[in-house]
């Protein structure tokens, strides 16, 4: 996958994709990351990317004439590339969204900063605009960073095991279950039995059970959404009994 973003800030990018799960899978080849300065596309002498707004009011907008440039010179290599805008007045990105932008060959990220962008370029080169939640950061960059994260252990190759993106929270629509690591007891308190038994099959169950539990206490209203089986609705049943 290649994905190409449009920042004002790429140093703010290097420690996030630099390291770590999304460092290796660059590393591996698997993933591309383009960053691209809009200020290298300014053609007027100062390299002056904002202006004031039209009609008064705070802060700057950032102007048509850099980011028209920097789309025609990405667009005519790939004019098929899909463009995300991030902004709050996008629809909120969730897990069951992540896997459809994961499948996509080339995406093209545009951030904001400031006041945000001149509507004609969102109208001109935007196929959809996303936010990452109903909150007003200074800039587009962390959605941006957030967006790749999120999609970046999708990919095939990019997780260790083909397996791991399977069980966290979300993915089945529950949250996560309790992890527990060496040692057994630490500090007087125990791992649960149950995990160090070696029978699968308990485990398994005791798994999807807490999972069930997690998901009952903190967030009731994925349960409402999620499409329980009849053993699932057992276990609710035994959780709600306390059993
Ligand atoms: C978000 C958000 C955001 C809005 C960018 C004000 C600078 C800022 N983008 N999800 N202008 N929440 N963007 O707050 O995506």
């Amino acid at each position: 996958m290649l994905i190409d973003v449009l920042t004002l800030f790429p140093e703010m990018f290097s420690g996030v994709l630099g390291t770590s799960i999304i460092g290796r899978a660059r590393e591996k080849g698997i993933l591309d990351i383009n960053l691209i300065n809009i200020r290298d596309f300014a053609k007027n002498k100062h390299k002056q990317v904002d202006d004031y707004p039209y009609g008064g009011g705070p802060g700057m907008v950032m102007s048509p004439q850099p980011l028209f440039d920097a789309f025609y010179h990405l667009l005519e290599a790939s004019p098929t590339a899909r463009v995300i805008y991030f902004s709050p007045q996008g629809k909120t990105l969730r897990q069951e969204m992540a896997e459809k932008y994961a499948n996509m060959s080339h995406l093209i990220l545009l951030c904001g900063h400031y006041e945000g962008v001149d509507q004609r370029v969102i109208d001109r080169f935007v196929d959809e605009e996303l936010s990452i939640g109903d909150y007003v950061l200074t800039g587009g960059e962390l959605p941006s960073m957030v967006f790749i994260d999120c999609i970046s252990r999708l990919i095939p190759g990019v997780l260790g095991s083909s397996l791991s993106a399977d069980d966290e929270s979300f993915s089945n629509g529950l949250l996560e279950y309790p992890h527990y690591t060496r040692p057994q007891v630490y500090q007087g308190l125990k791992v649960p039995e149950v995990l160090l038994s070696g029978n699968h099959k308990e485990i398994e169950r005791w798994r999807k059970k807490e999972s069930l539990r997690n998901t009952l206490k903190k967030r009731p209203d994925l349960l409402e959404k999620a499409n329980l089986d009849l053993e699932e609705g057992r276990l609710i049943d035994e959780i709600k009994n306390n059993k």
